[in-house]
């Protein structure tokens, strides 16, 4: 077989529309835009990868629009020629020339493996050491920002069996209310879901004491980054004393985060996304760093489409265990599809193609309604 090389590489900015306004401490998302990569090769096999963020520059400290140029100007150019089956070589020369940049990085890392099982006719799973799961459970984010209205959203997929385990959006409004808020929502689910919350940072230390406290009480499953990342002796004593676990989210930016959050004694449980680790072998160190420590493992989301929620869970099916299930609910907060393979949600489970590559192939006439001019 000859060697295929790395022959062009396209970033492609879609803006989709969502089913709701979905709140965050920092940002409310009515439009969310995917970062998608199709990744050309020389034997004519094209792979595809997603780079997306949510909120602008508001959650992370890469925007869309600085992730489409970095990979244009800088990512791209130092990949054309290299040979497309060598991860460890790209992925290496992208480390050497570009500090951080996991977003951009994680979408590349996607594409060179869709274009490899592609070649190989294997699903990205099977690069990766092969599947040991063939669906996850997938969890849904209530941020409506009204309580009547997010229990309303949980009864009825609770009903048409599509969630059961639900994470409320906190941290914008006065402790007091958000904290009512929250225990409503679990009042009124009971036993029939898992409440969790995630603060977004938004808590001081005194706050998410209190916070810890009173949602411990009340049975919400699982606290995730209560306080800023950068305080990380807060989050070691906030592990120490909270009831409910506490899982590290933006306090992870790289595989080495994981590292030191793990020797700290800083979270229980971590949320694992490709896009904070730089793709979908990146974030499986993080998970043997977690599994290595004892620290349990959510597979979470940066809101991605389809190509980008099939590369998270490609990584997250090869995963010994997930106790804390998944977020992979990206595509379904979107009105708009811009694959032909829709990715199939039944069963409270996402049910993960094992055909060539992550499965999805785009639709060109739906992406050129929705692109970017
Ligand atoms: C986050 O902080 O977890 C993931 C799901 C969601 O609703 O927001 C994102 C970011
Ligand atoms: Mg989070």
């Amino acid at each position: 077989m000859t060697q295929a090389k790395i022959e062009s590489i396209e970033t492609i900015l879609v803006d989709l529309p969502t089913v709701r306004p979905h709140k965050l401490a920092m940002h409310t998302i009515s439009q969310q835009t995917l970062v998608i990569i199709r990744l050309r090769c020389s034997d004519g096999i094209e792979g595809l990868g997603e780079s997306t963020t949510v909120g602008g520059l508001s959650y992370a400290n890469e925007s869309p629009e600085s992730i489409k140029t970095n990979i244009d100007v800088h990512l791209a150019p130092a990949l054309i020629g290299m040979d497309a089956s060598n991860f460890n070589a790209a992925m290496q020369r992208l480390d050497r020339i570009a500090k951080g940049n996991t977003f951009a990085k994680s979408g590349l890392e996607s594409a060179l493996l869709d274009a490899q099982g592609k070649r190989q006719g294997v699903a990205v799973s099977q690069l990766l050491g092969g599947r040991v799961r063939d669906s996850l459970e997938v969890g849904w984010v209530l941020a409506s920002g009204n309580t009547a209205r997010d229990i309303a959203e949980a009864e009825h997929f609770l009903d048409v069996r599509r969630h059961r385990i639900f994470k409320v959006k906190i941290g914008a409004n006065p402790l007091e209310q958000d904290l009512k808020h929250v225990v409503a929502i679990k009042q009124a689910l009971g036993d029939r879901a898992s409440v969790r919350v995630d603060v977004n940072q938004y808590w001081d230390e005194a706050q998410a004491i209190r916070g810890c406290q009173v949602l411990g009480d009340n049975g919400i499953d699982l606290i995730e980054q209560p306080i800023s990342r950068i305080n990380r002796a807060g989050q070691v004593r906030l592990n120490q004393r909270s009831l409910a676990p506490i899982m590290a989210d933006e306090s992870i930016e790289s595989v080495e985060d994981a590292f030191s959050l793990a020797a700290d004694g800083a979270a229980s449980v971590f949320a694992l996304k490709i896009a904070k680790n730089g793709g979908p072998r990146a974030v499986l160190r993080t998970a043997q760093i977690a599994e290595s420590a004892g620290i349990a493992l959510y597979g979470a989301t940066m809101l991605e489409g389809a190509i980008g929620t099939l590369a998270s869970a490609h990584a997250f099916l090869t995963l010994k265990k997930l106790a804390w299930g998944t977020e992979l609910f990206g595509p379904l907060l979107l009105t708009e599809e811009i694959v032909n393979e829709a990715p199939v949600y039944r069963d409270f489970e996402l049910h993960v193609p094992n055909t060539p590559g992550l499965g999805v192939s785009l639709d060109e006439e739906r992406l050129a309604l929705f692109r970017r001019r």
